[in-house]
């Protein structure tokens, strides 16, 4: 049996708590490779001084149909769900008492990939979105930012780890995953959410 260790970080204006080991060693190690195949992993663009600039990871957006997902500034189908993802949202579900209708998924393959200060709240998510975020592979460093206080905090990503954000987080504090010259192994992020419909929305 596992042994999970659960912090809640009592940081302002956040809900933030962390499982680690929330999966056990052996099956986080199965995870990886499984979704390191089983993964459609794309190079996206991001546009930069009237170029477009591949962005430093690869990532690909699973869900439900009709959870379309509109960040800088591309609008991203969804690809259909499938059994590897599937199983790894039935074991997180119970968990963040949230039934998720999308993933998002990032590949680092090494120090040199990251993701720059942004927070997780297009319109999309809704108000206070629940985001549950599992990470297998290298340990990355998981900053936040408070947007108007001098805060910050560090989380350690570690492989098997999940991560549960919630609250008014997205609205008070930003997140980076920052590059490294320290060796690290490959990385496989998973950031599960519920997408309120646009085209609902707008009718
Ligand atoms: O890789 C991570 O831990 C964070 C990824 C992230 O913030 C995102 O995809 O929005
Ligand atoms: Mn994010």
């Amino acid at each position: 049996m596992a042994t999970v260790i659960h912090t809640c970080y009592p940081l302002p204006d956040a809900d933030i708590e962390l499982f680690e080991g929330f999966f056990a060693l052996a099956e986080s190690d199965r995870w990886f490779t499984e979704l390191l195949a089983h993964i459609a992993w794309e190079q996206g663009y991001i546009p930069c001084h009237g170029k477009l600039v591949p962005e430093p990871r690869l990532s690909a957006w699973y869900g439900d149909p009709g959870a379309h997902y509109t960040y800088s500034g591309v609008r991203h189908n969804p690809h259909p769900w499938n059994e590897v993802l599937l199983e790894l949202k039935a074991r997180i579900e119970p968990t963040a008492e949230v039934g998720f209708n999308s993933v998002l998924l990032n590949c680092y393959r090494d120090g040199r990939d990251s993701v720059g200060w942004h927070s997780d709240a297009e319109r999309e998510l809704g108000r206070n979105p629940v985001i549950a975020s599992v990470s297998f592979g290298g340990t990355r460093r998981f900053l936040l930012r408070h947007k108007r206080l001098a805060l910050r905090a560090t989380i350690e990503l570690t492989h098997g780890s999940l991560l549960l954000m919630r609250g008014a987080t997205q609205h008070h504090w930003r997140h980076q995953v920052p590059k490294t010259r320290q060796p690290v192994n490959p990385r496989i992020n998973l950031t599960f959410r519920r997408i309120h419909s646009v085209d609902a929305i707008l009718g």
